[in-house]
């Protein structure tokens, strides 16, 4: 088949909720992806940070594989001889005490949403329904009912109400708002520690060490998504660490399974978790010995194979280059790791022109919010193959 007959079938038969570059994958290995006619792309995308062991990871397959060939379902009816392993290697490398298991992130978000708030009523002494949260701005967690109903992004949430009510929305890096905005009835503050899809919002230094003082004092609990940002995309395994805090609760997802599996987790500091009673949360595959299996690999290749330190350099040396690059349309390169966004003046005529240059050029990215592109690729990436990028950036983004 032509791409085009693929396109055809996709604009024929499915929903329109997304209007995808026009290029037809059909093998990815590493940094690297083929379309259908075995055009050669580098993927500075990662699947929104899901791929950050590169495409097709042979350790992860193969753990994949076999585990295909024992076991793959038994509901939590049961028990099984992955999950206690799993659980005991995210524990020992994130310094959590307790991990709850899901599927996608945002069930993850709701499974914390709900923790919380139980956590507000039995601990803390909220009165029975009253449990606020705090988010910010230009959040995103998700696409659920609940969490859209607290987004600022009129797309995300026009015509899905009435929505969940419960949460406060304040500035995103404002430590002062936060202060402000705790009252007897909130539970918890939950952020992005990098604002993703907002386009790589950075917050000021010591933003996270303010919010982690107020949320001790007011007996409130942090809770960082470290969806995206998280397992070595800002070039430290969990972003907090840039920082220097330990959240009361974090998510993580996408490249927990090196982009197999759907899998995401729930990380404790303290026992909050421990106001789940059985019976009053789960899902049919979140902790099956499958997802168990495909995450246990994914996270041995990001520590054994030093993809977070990998992340940390080659994110810097990205970074610097993309910043040499000279078009006054050029509002601001920012990044952490191998997390960056390159942000266009509004009037530049909007970012999506240049998503498509570039993957004219062999570089595929996604344009955010209009005017921002962001450059992710797999932390596997070598300094090699960022130069084979930047050659392919530079006279497209450069002045002409
Ligand atoms: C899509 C965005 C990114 C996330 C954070 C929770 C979730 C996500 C920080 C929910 C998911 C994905 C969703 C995906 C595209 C991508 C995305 F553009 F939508 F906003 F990355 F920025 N917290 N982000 O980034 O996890 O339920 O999707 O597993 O909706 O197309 P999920």
């Amino acid at each position: 088949m032509k791409q085009q007959e693929y396109i055809q079938l996709e604009e024929k038969y499915g929903a329109h909720n997304y209007k995808p570059l026009n290029v037809v994958l059909s093998r990815g290995q590493g940094v690297w992806v083929w379309d259908t006619d075995g055009k050669k792309y580098l993927d500075c995308l990662s699947a929104y940070s899901a791929v950050n062991q590169g495409h097709c990871h042979p350790r992860i397959m193969h753990a994949m594989i076999e585990q295909s060939r024992r076991l793959t379902l038994t509901s939590r009816a049961f028990r099984n001889d992955q999950l206690g392993l799993f659980y005991k290697e995210l524990c020992e490398l994130t310094r959590s005490h307790k991990v709850l298991p899901m599927n996608s992130g945002a069930e993850a978000v709701e499974t914390v949403i709900k923790t919380v708030r139980k956590w507000g009523y039995q601990v803390k002494g909220v009165p029975e329904d009253h449990a606020e949260i705090i988010v910010c701005a230009d959040n995103f967690h998700g696409r659920t009912i609940t969490i859209v109903g607290f987004s600022t992004d009129p797309g995300s949430r026009e015509g899905f109400g009435p929505f969940t009510p419960g949460f406060t929305i304040i500035p995103f890096g404002d430590a002062e708002a936060l202060e402000a905005a705790v009252k007897p009835n909130t539970v918890g503050f939950m952020a992005e520690p990098v604002q993703g899809e907002a386009g790589v919002i950075i917050p000021p230094a010591g933003y996270l060490q303010k919010v982690r003082k107020i949320c001790t004092q007011k007996n409130i609990m942090l809770i960082l998504d470290e969806i995206q940002t998280g397992l070595g995309r800002t070039g430290k395994l969990l972003a907090e660490e840039h920082e220097g805090i330990e959240a009361d609760l974090t998510l993580i997802g996408k490249a927990l399974s090196g982009g197999f599996y759907p899998v995401s987790a729930v990380l404790s500091n303290s026992e909050v978790l421990g106001v789940l009673k059985p019976g009053e949360h789960g899902s049919t595959f979140g902790g099956n010995p499958l997802a168990c299996a495909v995450a246990r690999a994914a996270i041995k290749v990001l520590t054994e194979e030093n993809l977070i330190e990998n992340a940390e350099k080659t994110g810097a040396y990205f970074l610097d280059e993309l910043k040499k690059i000279k078009n006054p349309s050029v509002r601001e390169v920012r990044g952490l790791g191998l997390m960056i966004g390159m942000e266009f003046h509004s009037e530049a005529g909007g970012a999506r022109q240049y998503s498509e240059k570039l993957m004219e050029s062999g570089i595929l990215c996604k344009e955010t919010h209009d005017n921002i592109i962001r450059f992710a690729p797999p932390l596997v990436i070598s300094k090699k193959e960022i130069d084979w990028a930047l050659e392919r950036i530079e006279p497209i983004i450069r002045e002409k």
